[in-house]
């Protein structure tokens, strides 16, 4: 437990104030367990009660005499009997309620279907491990998406693109005849957040993953998810039917290839029955696709979606679409190559888009195509893993950061509709979320204990979108370390603040990839030269001496005229733009002026400066913290804020450097040089 490897599901006694009302709640319990998912549901039911209790529930012989009883009408006669509201909540929403039954008070967690009380159960625990009083409670709750998703960025050979947490969890040599415990434990995190479905393989993706061998090992996986209500996918790569298939082409309107995915569709099937379906990156930094062939995006998708169709099985086609060889701007081209596509793909098709239209910076607006594709299901795609925001060493909840994408206002229809409400799903049959997974074979799953909660987070918001950043973190310290409120204040907001110190020590006011080229760690503003301009960090910041900044307002690319009119009106005009956004959407001389009557340049350093300061005051705040927390985790995350807090110096002191090499200015007065 103290390495990390129990995540938020530790279940350590509870104080006895708490744990001898709730024995008395809930320590009878009548479960059923006649197949695999209420196995699952029965098995972590006890377990976790086992260890908040102290002692092991008993289970009820004859179900009424059950103080806690869980089940659905058909796999529980009482429940049955309860006539509960359970309508309307779908194969995967559940009720948890008290209820009078024969004069005396039961805790009922019911539901249409049995993956809904395995949510239940892992709801009504974690009720307990936050510390909430269970004698009145009244939950109703069902998920807001339909596919929530982790997608694995793993390579076969277990390495992990953008992985920073060891390598992958998935041990494909010894798949599928060893089925490591850790896939169940994996399955368990996820489920306790309601996630449904995981894609084991890299976007970038080989076409050996589609060979009758590895179809074997993932449904070998397919198997340890099933009965924890989640799904397998594949990311498929679009030239299989070449690389593996011996077809001479990949055209997505050629006979054989389309036989060929049908009949590939059909064996993997044969496999998984309930396999989900697949992800794709298609003509994206130099993967193959449909416009190989002269053929669209939609052409693609429609292909891989017709061959899934038979089987329920969807398309998640990206919309992370740019190339070098478009000379404009690479922020526009995704809206470019998909607006005119709305309306064309299959119903099983669903576009998964970035969170912004660059690439998972500290800070972006949100992606222009959140709303504008109205008869398409969009689909949110963040990152977990922190690609470009310090890796696993630097500590950033980006639950502020999900928070901030979703709250955003798309003007589309109308004001006031958010990404949220768009990526719910505007009437379609879909929807979903799929997060970049941050696991890997650390015993701590993520690379440090503070990027768990990022998991955690995304997972939260998956089940519903419209939730508080805020609420969530407290939640997950509750969890993971301790529900003293002297540990859970200070934790919760050094976590809030988190994410406003990374974008002001890496990239403040709208600057965005700045970091070293190719592994994305550390300060590199000055890359330049390489073989894709678009990959050069230069591109991005265009400072020269008179001022810095991407102009894509209407004086410059025009980005902005892909936001709604009210919103493009709002980013083109330089004193309306948020100015969190400024450098994003404008090129701005350096004496600018800002809203706090600093000039540009002044402004930079300010932020430069107190992002810092914030890692230096998140490492305060951990120090006196040392007494609520076990020695190893306390530890790692000390020793990982001093990595942090020298790094963000280094950002710092590298990026104004830098600055002052292109505009000569001084440092404002007050700000100590460099060293
Ligand atoms: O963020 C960038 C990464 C690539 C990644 C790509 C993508 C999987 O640098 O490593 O490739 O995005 O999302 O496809």
């Amino acid at each position: 437990a103290e390495d990390g490897y129990d995540l938020w599901l530790r279940y350590l006694p509870l104080p006895a104030a708490q744990a001898q009302p709730a024995l008395a709640q809930l320590g009878t319990v009548s479960i059923p367990r006649q197949n695999e998912v209420q196995r699952a549901a029965r098995d972590e039911l006890m377990r976790g009660l086992s260890g908040l209790l102290g002692q092991a529930p008993r289970e009820a012989t004859a179900a009424d005499a059950a103080l806690l009883v869980v089940g659905t009408p058909a796999s529980s006669p009482l429940v049955a009997q309860l006539r509960l509201p359970l309508k309307g909540l779908g194969a995967e929403g559940y009720l948890i309620r008290r209820v009078e039954h024969e004069g005396h008070l039961l805790t009922v967690v019911a539901a249409p279907g049995d993956v809904g009380t395995l949510y239940g159960v892992f709801h009504l625990l974690r009720l307990l491990q936050t510390g909430q009083d269970v004698a009145s409670v009244d939950v109703r709750e069902q998920p807001r998406l339909k596919l929530r998703m982790l997608d694995h960025w793993d390579n076969l050979d277990r390495s992990v693109e953008r992985g920073y947490a060891g390598e992958s969890i998935w041990d494909w040599h010894k798949l599928p005849g060893w089925l490591d415990p850790r896939y169940t434990d994996y399955a368990r995190a996820n489920a306790s957040l309601g996630l449904n479905g995981t894609v084991l393989n890299n976007v970038n993706a080989s076409a050996q993953s589609l060979t009758p061998a590895y179809l074997e090992k993932a449904a070998a996986l397919a198997g340890v998810m099933r009965p924890w209500g989640i799904r397998v996918y594949l990311s498929a790569r679009f030239s299989a039917p070449i690389e593996i298939g011996g077809l001479k082409t990949a055209d997505p309107l050629d006979p054989q290839v389309r036989r060929w995915w049908a009949d590939k569709a059909d064996e993997i099937y044969r496999l998984i029955p309930d396999f989900g379906g697949f992800v794709v990156k298609a003509n994206s930094e130099g993967q193959p696709g449909p416009q190989d062939y002269g053929r669209s995006h939609a052409d693609g998708a429609n292909m891989l979606a017709d061959a899934l169709q038979p089987h329920g099985g969807v398309v998640m086609w990206r919309a992370f679409v740019y190339s070098h060889e478009q000379p404009d701007d690479r922020a526009k081209q995704a809206y470019s190559e998909f607006v005119p596509l709305d309306g064309k793909f299959r119903d099983n098709v669903l576009l998964q888009v970035k969170n912004g239209a660059i690439d998972f910076q500290p800070r972006e607006p949100f992606h222009p195509l959140f709303g504008a594709m109205p008869k398409t299901p969009l689909m949110m795609e963040f990152q977990i893993t922190k690609e470009y925001l310090g890796f696993a060493t630097h500590l950033v909840y980006l639950g502020a950061l999900y928070e901030e994408t979703l709250q955003s206002d798309t003007y589309r229809p109308t004001k006031g509709h958010t990404v949220a409400q768009v990526i719910e799903g505007q009437g379609h049959a879909l929807s979903g979320m799929a997060g970049v997974a941050n696991i890997g074979s650390d015993r701590n799953w993520s690379g440090s204990i503070f990027d768990q909660a990022n998991w955690y987070a995304f997972g939260r918001l998956a089940w519903n979108p419209q939730q508080s950043a805020r609420a969530i973190a407290e939640d997950w310290v509750r969890m993971t370390f301790s529900q003293d409120p002297a540990f859970v204040q200070p934790v919760v907001r050094m976590m809030m603040d988190s994410r406003e110190a990374v974008v002001d020590y890496m990239t403040p006011l709208g600057l965005h990839h700045l970091m070293g080229r190719g592994h994305h760690y550390g300060p590199a503003p000055w890359d330049a030269g390489s073989e894709r301009p678009d990959w050069d960090p230069v591109y991005y910041h265009r400072a020269d001496h008179l001022g810095i900044g991407f102009e894509r307002g209407s004086a410059g690319s025009n980005a902005v005229a892909q936001y709604a009119p009210a919103l493009a009106k709002q980013f083109d005009d330089l004193s309306r733009v948020p100015e969190r956004d400024l450098l994003w959407f404008h090129h701005v001389p350096w004496d600018h002026r800002m809203a706090s009557g600093r000039t540009l340049w002044d402004e930079m350093v300010w932020h430069y400066a107190r992002g810092v300061d914030e890692v230096a005051s998140m490492r305060g705040t951990w120090a006196g913290l040392s007494a609520y927390v076990d020695a190893p985790r306390y530890q790692q995350v000390a020793s990982f804020l001093a990595i942090q807090q020298q790094e963000a110096q280094w950002w710092r002191d590298a990026s104004i450097a830098y600055w002052q090499s292109i505009n000569g200015l001084p440092l404002p007065a007050g700000q100590a040089a460099p060293p």
